[in-house]
């Protein structure tokens, strides 16, 4: 007997050539990356009973009430938007190649209608709030064009991942392998974390009550902004496989984008794996949960989405299996659903915060709570403090010190050795990397940013970047501070030396020539300086020499856990 096989979207073979031959005529849209996760979806069967990007009287079924104007169940609105600008150059009626970012052609779609999405009526009745702190929201209205594009899709190939290929399996690719093994009962696990043993206990429960097989369903496509990247938690996952009972279990990865809207989202990733031939779907506490709103609180209750999915049990063709969160009891050396917990017993739990603490920090991390295997996964990507990347990014009048500052300090960083540095001086990044530009607020800004990116990399790569422009914008500041945080350790310090002394000193002459009104736009004299709101540190040249500022510096870093782990 056959496997059942879910509709796929692509072209039959004998149309193919003939279809790569007409595309050569049409216009062409390149899809961004959350796009081309929803593209694949569609080809392969994922979104089935979709057959292209919804149309209007679909989108406002969808968002209204969770239905196609078929009837079916379907809670995420999987349209395709594009700007204004290039929905002027479309015509009604006409077939459009839908590109990859690359330029590579993955499918054709006909441009049966264009209409503009109400977006807050679509960010309330979605995501439950027109609420900036929701990711999908900001996504929404800062990524989102303003037109949205439906019709039906004709797949021509799918979009390559050179990544983790022995992993990947379409829909289809699951149903044979389900068919072949004779699993005739599937649970799936959502994942978009590492995965320790309080889950891996969770999913053997879940696969024993229902008498099923699992199917570790990870998300590889767009996930929570800040999450661990998927190619640390691919490798953690290979690990955790190997601590399962033999043959009961298998780990496919999903090339889904997320949008993290909780009990509608519950309800698509069920019918989701309903379509990859599984029978049974966890829901466990908070499932895609965007964590907090913007007056502080959890955009969604913790069992809202088990409820969600409950309420469509009956229509949605898969089986829900609800779990509380695990905790570990002391007593009992054992994971535990937590209300099955009697009231004298110790309950212990690491938290993602207090887990990236620990990585960072170089502490700890119990055997009860993970695998050493995991475990050592996680530091290779999150080393401690001591052994990530680091900027030091200077602001200060023009000859305030920085330079000076800047260059003793790296002296003495690659006297204790450890880390490549490089000098980003204001001087040397104009005549390198911004010789074309001039000192307008528009240019400033650009050469900041060109900056905070060199230094952005510098930092991801486990290096130190020390740079020294005038940066005379907050806003600036903050851009870079927002890029550099999340890779690594950023300093800012202010080089507070004032304006007086700095003209006093003049070494080149400058501020003469800007009094004189031989040079526009200089700072402190006809330009603004905006003070610095959140440097770690404030220096005053006037105050103290180059070599204790470095020394302010270093002991700075050292207290920041930057400079060496902990010897006490
Ligand atoms: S900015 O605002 O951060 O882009 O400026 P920056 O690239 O750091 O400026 C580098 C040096 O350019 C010289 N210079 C001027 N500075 C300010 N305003 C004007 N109009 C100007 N014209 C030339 C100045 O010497 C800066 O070097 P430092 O090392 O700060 O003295």
């Amino acid at each position: 007997m056959a496997f059942e096989r879910v509709p796929e979207l692509y072209a039959a073979p004998n149309e193919r050539a003939e279809l790569l031959e007409k595309i050569k005529d049409m216009p062409s849209i390149d899809l961004s990356a959350r796009q081309v996760c929803d593209l694949e979806l569609l080809m392969n069967g994922g979104f089935a009973p979709l057959t292209g990007f919804l149309g209007q009287a679909d989108y406002d079924g969808v968002v209204e009430n969770m239905r196609l104007a078929s009837g079916a169940l379907w809670p995420i609105p999987i349209t395709l938007d594009v700007s204004e600008k290039v929905s002027e150059g479309l015509t009604l009626g006409e077939q459009i190649v839908l590109r990859d970012p690359e330029g590579v052609p993955l499918a054709v779609m006909d441009v049966e209608e264009m209409y503009t999405p109400d977006k807050v009526r679509e960010a309330e009745m979605i995501y439950g709030a027109n609420d900036m702190a929701h990711p999908a929201v900001r996504y929404l209205h800062n990524q989102t064009g303003a037109v949205y594009l439906g019709g039906a899709v004709t797949g021509i190939d799918e979009p390559v991942h050179y990544d983790y290929r022995q992993h990947r399996y379409t829909p289809n690719d699951l149903r044979r392998l389900f068919h072949k093994w004779g699993w005739r009962r599937v649970v799936a696990f959502q994942t978009r974390n590492p995965l320790h043993r309080a889950h891996v206990e969770l999913t053997v429960r879940a696969a024993q009550q229902t008498e099923a097989n699992l199917l570790i369903h990870p998300v590889v496509g767009m996930t929570k902004p800040g999450d661990v990247d998927h190619f640390t938690r691919v490798r953690c996952y290979e690990a955790v496989m190997r601590h399962y009972p033999d043959q009961t279990t298998a780990m496919a990865l999903l090339h889904l984008a997320m949008r993290m809207a909780g009990p509608r989202e519950a309800l698509w990733h069920a019918l989701i794996r309903k379509n990859h031939g599984c029978t049974h779907f966890v829901v466990g506490r908070d499932h895609a949960g965007p964590g907090k709103n913007s007056q502080g609180e959890d955009f969604y209750g913790p069992y809202d989405a088990q409820e969600m999915v409950n309420k469509y049990a009956d229509e949605i063709g898969i089986e829900m299996v609800p779990f509380q969160a695990m905790v570990y009891v002391q007593e009992r050396a054992q994971y535990v659903p937590i209300n099955e917990v009697k009231d004298d017993e110790t309950k212990l739990n690491i938290s993602g915060t207090e887990l990236r603490r620990r990585l960072r920090e170089g502490l700890e991390i119990d055997e009860w709570f993970s695998y050493p295997d995991v475990v050592h996964e996680l530091r290779k990507t999150h080393p401690p403090r001591d052994k990530q990347g680091f900027t030091l990014f200077f602001t200060g009048l023009s000859g305030s010190g920085k330079s000076t500052i800047a260059n003793a300090v790296m002296v003495k960083l690659l006297e204790t050795g450890g880390r490549p540095v490089t000098l980003l001086d204001g001087d040397l990044v104009r005549k390198n990397l911004s010789s074309e530009l001039t000192f307008s607020k528009e240019h400033r800004d650009l050469n900041i940013l060109r900056i905070g990116y060199v230094a952005s990399e510098i930092t991801k790569n486990g290096g130190i970047a020390i740079c020294a422009p005038i940066a005379p914008y907050e806003s600036t500041r903050s851009q870079v501070r927002d890029l550099i945080e999340p890779l690594g350790g950023f300093l800012e310090i202010h080089v507070a030396t004032s304006l007086e002394v700095c003209e006093g000193r003049d070494r080149k002459g400058l501020y003469a020539k800007a009094r004189a009104g031989l040079i526009k736009e200089f700072t402190g004299i006809d330009d603004p300086y905006e003070m610095p709101k959140n440097a770690e540190l404030v220096l005053d040249t006037a105050e103290m020499s180059p070599d204790e500022a470095a020394h302010k510096i270093l002991l700075k870093l050292e207290s920041m856990g930057l400079l060496s782990a902990r010897k006490y």
